[in-house]
């Protein structure tokens, strides 16, 4: 057999371990629940069982951190994680997993309102208080919770449609005919529930104002960058404003538009509303491209960490407790662009 066949097979098998490894890592990578186990000193420390949504947006690596920050060994906890990967099936798993564990405590931000009653029934019968933090569950599971610890959303998409109204008014445009799309969280989700209602609320205040259709992009850049290239094709130049539910499917749908010819922001064809306000956003916002970014605060971790030792002590704790938020436009973002770590 000549050099070069041999040169070739060796080539391969190079190849093959590469994609072998880096397949390895990546898999590491993702399967990134963490599993502790409990030495003799450490039966001392809060065992807690945090099951998150995934690794969807900024907001979530923001919000995972937090709290994975604030429930630390050197504050006295002893946290497992458990990365939902945006399929409920896996946070349901990972609640089982708690229980059968023991833990003392359940931190649970869940994918969507529907489908937890029957495993928080499960955590109530073993007596493990559960936590909600960021995404709710139905109002009718309430008692199956403890506390939960996140954002007013429909507070936050009345006050983006409250932005338009004014924003109209001062440009001269609040007879015209205003033509709105929507790209919409996960469905189902409390996020996805609460700004649509928000923002419908006020919308319907408005019959110069049509909502040309709302279709979901998941909270991620791909499926952003998906639906609002669908919008571009339904509706073209008659779209006056992108409402987006998060900053990652902003930032696929600011790609989808300045690759069709379209300018967003203040000196745009379009008026362009974001939620989260992480800090990539709000150099939109600075720079004029997003016009307002709805701030969605993902640093519940303390607030939670805060509950968990109330509770511990036997006190008395709130059922919902809200976490204060911002709107930001051209006119103060840049002030807070400085501190904004996530
Ligand atoms: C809102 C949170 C949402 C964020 C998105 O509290 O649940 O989920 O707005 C994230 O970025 O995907």
């Amino acid at each position: 057999m000549e050099k070069s066949k041999y040169f070739r097979i060796i080539v391969c098998y190079i190849i093959i371990l590469i994609i072998a490894s880096v397949a390895l890592v990546l898999c590491g990578d993702f399967k990134n629940d963490s599993k502790v186990t409990i030495n003799e000193d450490e039966k001392s420390l809060i065992n807690v069982g945090f099951t998150q949504v995934g690794l969807e947006s900024g907001y979530r690596i923001a919000n995972t951190a937090s709290v994975q920050n604030a429930l630390s060994r050197e504050n006295g906890f002893i946290t497992q994680f458990n990365n939902g990967r945006q399929m409920q099936e896996n946070q349901i798993k990972a609640i089982r997993g708690y229980i059968s564990q023991s833990v003392d405590y359940i931190v649970l931000s869940p994918i969507t309102e529907d489908g937890y009653t029957t495993v928080l029934k499960e955590a109530k019968s073993a007596g493990i208080p559960v936590i909600l933090q960021d995404r709710k569950v139905n109002q009718a599971d309430s008692d199956l919770y403890s506390v939960w610890i996140g954002s007013d959303m429909r507070t936050e998409g009345e006050k983006a449609a409250e932005w338009l109204e004014t924003y109209l008014l001062d440009e001269g445009r609040s007879r015209d005919q205003i033509n709105i799309v929507v790209l919409q969280g996960t469905i189902g989700s409390s996020a996805q529930l609460g700004r649509t209602m928000g923002f419908d609320s006020v919308s319907d205040r408005h019959e110069n104002w049509k909502i040309l259709e709302q279709k979901s992009g998941d909270f991620t850049t791909t499926k952003g960058e998906e639906v609002m290239k669908y919008f571009i094709n339904k509706y073209g130049k008659d779209i006056d404003v992108v409402v987006s539910q998060n900053d990652s499917m902003t930032f696929g749908a600011i790609d989808a538009l300045n690759e069709a010819g379209y300018k967003t922001g203040e000196d745009g064809d379009i008026i362009l509303i974001s939620f989260d306000a992480v800090h990539d956003a709000l150099e939109m916002v600075s720079s004029g491209i997003i016009n307002v970014d709805v701030e969605c605060n993902p640093e519940t971790g303390d607030l939670v960490k805060d509950v968990i030792l109330r509770m511990e002590k036997g006190e008395e704790v709130s059922k919902e407790i809200l976490i204060d938020e911002m709107v930001f436009t051209k006119e103060n973002v840049d002030k807070y662009l400085e501190t904004r770590t996530y």
